[in-house]
């Protein structure tokens, strides 16, 4: 993958990188999803990992971390930790410490849930100066991860994604310069928040790559099952499920597209993006329960590959934002339009 650009698309080309777009990244991602949803999520999340650099990082910040991702001979990964065990939908919440102290920071906290955690490189983490600020407080932070203080925690045992690592992140007295915060002290949560803007249309299209799969491999098996002497395809209640999942499909695409269009031309996108996710990753959850139901008790037997869809799918309602914190951000930008 990194031999193919593919782990660092949305680095400038002056960077080293390809320079690929938002759509770009949607329909490589899309294909990735088609082929196994953890692989293609260990890729799409060091792609977002990179924003905070992109969208904040100083001249020279860029120079030094974008350089390793495209370094071919030794390529590296990095991850967005930003979730913590008591702030996952609440971000604003988090708890991870950083307190100033000459020219570096000392962070202490935990992180949870961080795809590429324990493999990345580096880290864009994201810490408060003074809680009571609360989220103008936060700041984001560039570590290393080899920086003393650092270290992994639990690995999860994951229902479904299971080919990406995640894991937890400790923080003791971890010494960070202060050359490495992103933007300025406190500005971290719109970081976050941006980087979350431009990434969302690519987890949606995860979910119509993964449930194109599930689609493709309902659609083969309905042709050749035989019931009621005639292929299932054939009866109508199973070929009208196929034409829902076929639609639902090709709007989820589409409106992935849109967003990550938009986002190309430099438009306000937030409502759009928070679309593409949910709109995308709730098909594919449809439409790998339907590519279930059509195999019958088959489909639920490790056998078959829509057993491993099912599994994955779930996951991806809830990763970036849930899709209940989507319809938020969307109702919050129609309650201001
Ligand atoms: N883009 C840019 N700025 C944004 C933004 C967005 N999507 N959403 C909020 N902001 C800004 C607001 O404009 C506000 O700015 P001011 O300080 O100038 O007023 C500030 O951020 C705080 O906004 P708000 O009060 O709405 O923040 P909340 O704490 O209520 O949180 C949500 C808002 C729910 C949107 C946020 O907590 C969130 O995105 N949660 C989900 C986190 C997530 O996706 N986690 C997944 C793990 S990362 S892989």
């Amino acid at each position: 993958a990194a031999r193919l650009n593919l782990t660092c698309s949305g680095v400038p080309e002056e960077y080293g990188g390809p320079g690929l777009g938002t759509l770009d990244n949607v329909i490589i991602i899309e294909e990735l999803g088609w082929g196994c949803v953890g692989i293609a999520s260990a890729i799409a999340l060091n792609n977002i990992a990179i924003l905070p650099v992109l969208l904040a990082g100083t001249e020279e910040q860029k120079r030094e971390y974008l350089s390793r991702l495209t370094d071919q001979e030794n390529p590296r990964l990095c991850a967005f930790a930003l979730t913590e065990p008591e702030a996952g939908s609440d971000a604003a919440s988090l708890k991870t410490r950083a307190t100033r102290e000459g020219d570096h920071y000392v962070i202490n906290g935990n992180k949870c849930f961080i795809t590429n955690g324990g493999v990345a490189d580096f880290y864009t983490v994201f810490a408060t100066v003074d809680p009571s600020r609360k989220h103008a407080g936060i700041t984001a932070f560039l570590v290393e991860a080899d920086t003393p203080g650092f270290s992994v925690g639990k690995i999860e045992h994951k229902m479904g994604m299971r080919a990406s690592q995640t894991a937890e992140l400790i923080f003791t007295d971890m010494k960070v310069p202060a050359e490495n915060v992103l933007r300025e002290e406190g500005q971290g949560f719109y970081v976050a928040m941006e980087t979350l803007d431009i990434s969302r249309p690519g987890v949606g299209a995860l979910g119509v790559g993964l449930a194109r799969a599930a689609f493709e491999e309902a659609l083969s098996y309905a042709k050749q099952r035989v019931q009621f002497g005639k292929p299932i395809i054939r009866q109508q209640a199973v070929a009208f499920m196929l034409a829902d999942m076929a639609s639902k499909i090709e709007y989820a695409r589409l409106l992935c597209y849109k967003a990550a269009w938009m986002i190309d031309q430099g438009m306000n996108a937030i409502k759009e993006s928070s679309m593409a996710k949910y709109v995308g990753t709730d098909v594919a959850m449809e439409v790998c329960t339907d590519a279930v139901q059509i195999h019958g008790g088959y489909g639920y037997m490790k056998d078959y590959l829509v057993e491993k869809f099912f599994r994955d799918a779930k996951i991806l309602q809830i990763v970036e934002g849930t899709n209940q914190i989507q319809r938020l951000v969307l109702s919050t930008q129609l309650m201001m339009g």
